[in-house]
């Protein structure tokens, strides 16, 4: 890789790119997942990937998971770690694929899953609560 623009702001618009490449060249690796599946899981990775490693580190992983209300223990992240982590330090773009893909199962595919489903907008699921309208007009009665 070689980058011969001396500008700050474009030689990392230009590394950025270039993440963008190598993340896309393991995308090419899961033939079997939707194009705009992997398309998130891309964004999102790069989201977590703050300092534009290629990779999650464990103070990445901590920062991920306090993002989504889960403040993790020094120990609990090391498990976490290990369970995803094909080289026992880092979160590759090839693993977090791997992970939320549900090839492997792991506590935090299961946070980021359920994190997921909880920001998806309010959509009724349903019928609505009976209960609560039964209580509204038998307390209407009652008066
Ligand atoms: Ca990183």
């Amino acid at each position: 890789m070689t980058t011969h623009s001396h500008q700050g702001g474009k030689v990392f618009g230009q590394l950025k790119k270039q993440q963008e490449n190598d993340l896309d060249s393991i995308s090419a690796e899961f033939p079997e997942v939707e194009e705009a599946l992997i398309q998130k899981y891309k964004e999102q990775f790069m989201a977590y990937d703050v300092n534009n490693s290629g990779d999650i580190d464990m103070m990445e992983l901590k920062l991920m998971l306090e993002r989504v209300g889960q403040t993790k223990t020094h120990l609990e992240l090391k498990k976490m770690m290990a369970e995803v982590s094909s080289n026992g330090e880092t979160i590759t773009f090839r693993d977090f694929l791997v992970m939320m893909t549900g090839k492997k199962s792991s506590i935090l595919q299961k946070i980021l899953m359920f994190e997921e489903m909880t920001k998806k907008p309010e959509t009724p699921k349903g019928p609505p609560p009976k209960k609560s309208i039964t209580d509204f007009f038998n307390k209407i009665k009652k008066r």
